[in-house]
């Protein structure tokens, strides 16, 4: 642990003197002062000021089985004391690699029987963007090279990962994206003028994936990418039509499709992944932070038997690897971590349970005047604050209505991500009835505070 001796405020100068945080503007959080959190138990966590906070985000989508988890730490504490590292190069392995290699094997779809371990999510996706190019050239098309990924996806943040991604701001620093890599629109119905039903939206938004390939040459075209749900774009959940018509094109077309994981995988659908849920066939999987519940960084990537067979048996050495690909102790915690997933019956509790009861309550939210739309899936849902709902009229951008609802719900004792004006929950899968209804409390606390705020 961090020495505890230290106050509030010392903290806060020490982080602001020595400490870049990810996606921050470092002038505004000196201003500001960050928040410190220092403790968690269940699905509350602890500020340094003696807030108790109900985390409806699982830390970063990730701390699926919850806070405090003995199991988990315990299994970390043996690992390291039997074999704190060793790495996976030079014709080496180890006992927990394998362990959770074969774990893997047996909760994933049947196409899927290897998996390549990294150290997170953006990892994975850059190792998929060498595998899927490695794959065309092995079966001698090396000019099927493109990636079609699309706008406001959320695939990482190292150059290949984020030049996946669609994600505008991102792409405005540094030179992103990298060439060979193609966006389309997202299928996000509430977004668009809404002048379709749904399900001709879903089909419409899909074939934008058929027009590109036909516009680039489908001999150009090495693979498809998307997150079942996307999570960091703001939850957006495809009509039901969408992911059956992407299936279809990629199968007509040969293009290999790669569904992204990382926040869908282990379970947070009521499946134990995404594409379970929204029904393909991928060939490749990125999975992350759900693997551990984020008690230890870990990534990895599931190939299917189509794309491994033809590395293992033409490609000699795939020059790619990571010193912490099958760290002993972050797959022992992976290992525990799904061993609780699967002895608690999380994902079913999710199906059958927990997610059918806080989607319930968490649709009531869209009675609110600030709401319109609320949306979930599992235990993944959005709410859109609108100025006024019929017609729908957004808030203008320099309100940051989405901002002042994230800090209301702070203050109301509840983490809920905004995305700009979508308010996002993804939280842990263990919640109780009980926390559900405090989060649905205290989000409308949330709204109503940011509904006085704004509309006065
Ligand atoms: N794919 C998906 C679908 C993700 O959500 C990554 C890849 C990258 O994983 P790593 O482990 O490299 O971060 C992610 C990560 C947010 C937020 O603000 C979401 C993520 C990361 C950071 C912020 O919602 N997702």
């Amino acid at each position: 642990m961090a020495s505890t001796n230290r106050s509030a405020a010392e903290w806060q100068a020490l982080d602001s003197a020595h400490h870049l945080h990810p996606f921050t503007d470092h002038k505004e959080l000196h201003e500001k002062r960050s928040r410190i959190v220092s403790g968690a138990d269940g699905v509350y966590i602890y500020d340094a000021d003696g807030g108790k906070i109900l985390d409806g985000m699982s830390g970063l989508w990730c701390v699926n089985v919850g806070y405090g988890r003995k199991e988990l730490a315990d299994a970390a504490y043996r690992q390291m004391q039997e074999l704190p590292y060793y790495n996976s190069f030079f014709q080496c392995t180890n006992p927990p690699a394998v362990e959770l290699a074969a774990l893997l094997q047996e909760i994933s779809p049947p196409q899927f029987n290897r998996v390549f371990f990294t150290g997170s999510g953006s990892e994975s996706n850059d190792t998929i963007v060498r595998m899927v190019r490695t794959y065309w050239d092995l079966m001698g098309h090396p000019g099927r090279h493109t990636i079609i990924s699309r706008r406001n996806a959320y695939h990482g943040s190292t150059v290949a990962a984020a030049s996946l991604g669609g994600m505008a701001p991102m792409h405005k620093q540094a030179g992103l994206p990298i060439p060979g890599i193609e966006h389309i629109e997202q299928p996000y119905w509430f977004g668009s003028d809404r002048s379709l039903s749904p399900e001709a939206f879903g089909l419409e938004t899909a074939r934008a994936l058929e027009r590109k390939i036909l516009d680039l040459g489908a001999d150009k075209v090495a693979a498809f990418i998307g997150e079942p749900i996307q999570g960091a774009g703001g939850v957006i959940i495809p009509p039901s039509s969408y992911w059956p018509e992407i299936q279809r094109i990629c199968d007509e077309y040969g293009i290999l499709l790669i569904s992204d994981e990382v926040i869908t995988g282990f379970g947070r659908l009521g499946t134990w992944f995404g594409a379970e849920h929204v029904g393909t066939r991928p060939d490749f999987m990125p999975f992350a932070k759900g693997v551990t519940s984020g008690y230890m960084p870990l990534g990895g990537v599931f190939v299917s038997d189509r794309v491994a067979d033809v590395l293992i048996d033409k490609a000699g050495e795939f020059a790619h690897g990571y010193t912490y690909s099958g760290h002993p102790t972050a797959c022992a915690v992976a290992i525990e971590n799904l061993k609780v997933i699967q002895r608690e019956g999380l994902v079913e509790r999710i199906r059958d349970d927990i997610g059918p009861y806080l989607k319930t309550r968490w649709l009531e939210l869209a009675a609110h005047p600030l709401v319109g739309e609320a949306r979930m899936v599992g235990l993944m849902g959005a709410i859109e604050l609108v100025r006024n709902e019929e017609p729908v009229e957004r808030f203008d951008k320099s309100v940051g209505a989405g901002t002042v609802c994230r800090d209301y719900a702070i203050e109301s004792g509840v983490v809920m991500r905004a995305v700009g004006d979508s308010m996002i929950i993804a939280p842990p899968f263990t919640l109780s009835h009980d926390e559900a209804d405090e989060l649905i409390e205290r989000a409308r606390m949330a709204l109503d505070k940011t509904l006085d705020t704004l509309k006065p």
